[in-house]
């Protein structure tokens, strides 16, 4: 095991774990604090985190909380993040300032890929990655995830990007940031909500094994790119896209109507987008998350095997 970077604390399970390279999933808890509302995304955390164990893995939610870098959350601190509004959404270039100034924050898929690497875990399952926003051409608006994908060797499980994003774009970002897309049990990106994208992908891999050894072949080659492995909706919570598109749009003009920009807009369109749904977005996201977690717990024992 690596030498502990400076301002981390790992849970005891999660340093017995590394310790006896045992399968370990890290998650993020940006969604926690800022993704979903209280109390559905403490609920939705804990039974991830149960999912996880179930499946033969240790679970490692990732979060700032008074400075530290907290590898493995107890229950309260659990809490204290799905509470609390004073918590920041943290990307990667926010990390030195909350642990400087010993603030409570999130991870973001970008900020928790670094953590989970610098802590020596390789399998990171979420609801959906950050991207192109719509009107980017205009905004410039790109999630940091994109870059962080781009530069940190971690597997990040996920239904796609967010379908409120401009999904082609997102993926002919990641395609020239050298980021390989495997599509798991698809031939097409997901759309988080919904299966179906109609965009192509030209990965694909049917089993959790050859995820594996797809992630091997990946480190040894020396590759430092992470990687994107896109498990669709299970098809009894999806939402279809046509259903999808017009609630997306709606809440995609309200944003710019009312002047949301920065880390506010996906928050912000995720609530919105909540309301047009009557909460069955809400719902489609809590069982996404649960699928990706199960596939990563499934990737992360496949590896510890070998
Ligand atoms: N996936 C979800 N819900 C979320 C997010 C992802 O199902 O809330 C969060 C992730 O933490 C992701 C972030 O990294 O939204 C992207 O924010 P931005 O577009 O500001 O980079
Ligand atoms: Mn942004």
């Amino acid at each position: 095991m690596n030498a502990l970077p400076e301002f981390f604390d790992l849970s005891g399970e999660v340093r017995d774990a590394l310790a006896r390279r045992s399968p370990i999933v890290a998650l993020e808890s940006t969604i926690i604090s800022h993704g979903m509302p209280h109390p559905q995304n403490v609920d939705t955390a804990r039974a991830v985190e149960q999912i996880v164990r179930k499946a033969g893995a240790i679970p490692a939610t990732i979060a700032v909380l008074r400075g530290r870098v907290l590898v493995g959350l107890d229950d309260a601190q659990l809490e204290r993040l799905a509470n609390s509004n004073d918590v920041r959404k943290l990307s990667t270039a926010d990390l030195p300032y909350a642990v400087s100034q010993r603030r409570d924050g999130s991870t973001t898929v970008a900020a928790t890929m670094r953590c989970a690497h610098a802590a020596g875990i390789g399998i990171f399952a979420t609801g959906g990655i950050g991207g192109v926003h719509r009107g980017a051409e205009r905004s410039f608006d790109v999630s940091a995830d994109l870059y962080e994908l781009a530069r940190t060797p971690v597997a990040v499980v996920c239904a796609g990007a967010k379908a409120l994003l401009d999904l082609p774009k997102t993926l002919e970002t990641l395609e020239t940031l050298g980021v390989p897309v495997v599509g798991y049990r698809t031939n097409e990106f997901p759309a988080f909500w919904s299966r179906a994208s109609s965009l192509v992908l030209s990965l694909r891999i049917d089993e959790a094994d050859g995820i594996a050894e797809f992630l091997r072949a990946q480190r040894a080659l020396g590759l430092q790119s992470g990687a994107v492995i896109a498990n669709p909706i299970p098809a009894e919570n999806e939402i279809p896209r046509d259903q999808m598109n017009g609630c997306i749009e709606t809440a995609a003009r309200a944003a710019e109507q009312a002047c949301v920009t920065g880390k506010a807009v996906t928050p912000w369109l995720l609530e919105r987008i909540n309301a047009l749904t009557s909460g069955r977005s809400l719902e489609a996201n809590v069982a996404l998350v649960k699928s990706n977690a199960r596939l990563a717990a499934e990737i992360a024992l496949s590896l510890a095997a070998r």
